[in-house]
């Protein structure tokens, strides 16, 4: 369903950072994405725990990123190009737009740790900013299997301080009385939020894998902050506001 984004969401994007579209795909529309997503992800983890179970900041058996997957097959590359994303793009970003990175987040069972808090752009900032995340639900998201939180407001002040840890930037303490809003969405629902809105995911309680499809989009062209390097990206998405 491509979303009829309403002035509330509009709002709440530029005065909270984020905002649930929900039942975006049918869990039929998503089939053949997660058959490939599924199997892309299996052969990663398995050369991850044939070389150690470790790999930057990947754990084999706790919370897996797989990047790259649109760029190698031809069926999610398509996926990345729906109306439904396209819309999203066109309203918070502009008519000219690319993929910019794309990742399955898959946490493992019974895992007590989080992923913490961090802005996106805390990995590589760039520019134009802040850039789009729609982060994917490939099953139902909740509180017990790891959903997303976020903290809302917290892309109006730039990118904040982050140190790093062995599982990726810190920009904002989990000790912090303000922790921000659960987002539990179901399968084929999305966040979308800007590579500036602060956001952590839970740890995963349950007994199955919680699978989410990360994909974000930038503002063609796009430059790196620290060199001014043209970032090369390989997925167009929009030019002068149509799909390509
Ligand atoms: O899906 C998760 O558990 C965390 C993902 C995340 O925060 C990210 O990709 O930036």
């Amino acid at each position: 369903m491509v979303p009829q984004i309403t002035d509330d969401q509009r709002a709440q994007m530029r005065e909270l950072g984020y905002v649930v579209f929900e039942d975006i795909f049918t869990v039929d529309e998503m089939t053949d994405l997660i058959t490939e997503l599924e199997a892309d992800e299996a052969r990663m983890r398995a050369s991850l725990a044939a070389s150690g179970g470790e790999s930057g900041i990947s754990r084999a058996d706790e919370i897996t990123f797989n990047d790259h997957i649109a760029e190698r097959n031809p069926l999610v590359r398509e996926f990345t190009k729906r109306p439904e994303f396209q819309a999203l793009c066109k309203e918070f970003i502009g008519d000219n737009v690319d993929l910019y990175w794309n990742q399955t987040v898959f946490k493992q069972p019974e895992g007590a740790r989080e992923f913490p808090w961090h802005q996106d752009d805390a990995y590589t900032p760039v520019t134009p900013a802040p850039y789009l995340t729609l982060w994917l639900a490939l099953n139902d998201a909740t509180e017990e299997n790891g959903c997303i939180s976020v903290l809302p407001g917290s892309h109006k002040d730039g990118l904040r301080e982050h140190h790093p840890s062995p599982i990726g930037w810190v920009g904002h303490s989990s000790d912090d009385p303000d922790q921000g809003v659960l987002a539990p969405i179901r399968a084929g629902s999305l966040i979308c939020f800007w590579s500036l809105t602060m956001h952590k995911s839970g740890s995963n309680r349950s007994k199955g894998v919680r699978k989410a499809y990360v994909i974000q989009y930038s503002a063609y062209p796009l430059h790196r902050v620290a060199d001014g390097e043209l970032i090369e990206v390989e997925i167009p998405v929009l030019r002068d506001g149509i799909g390509v």
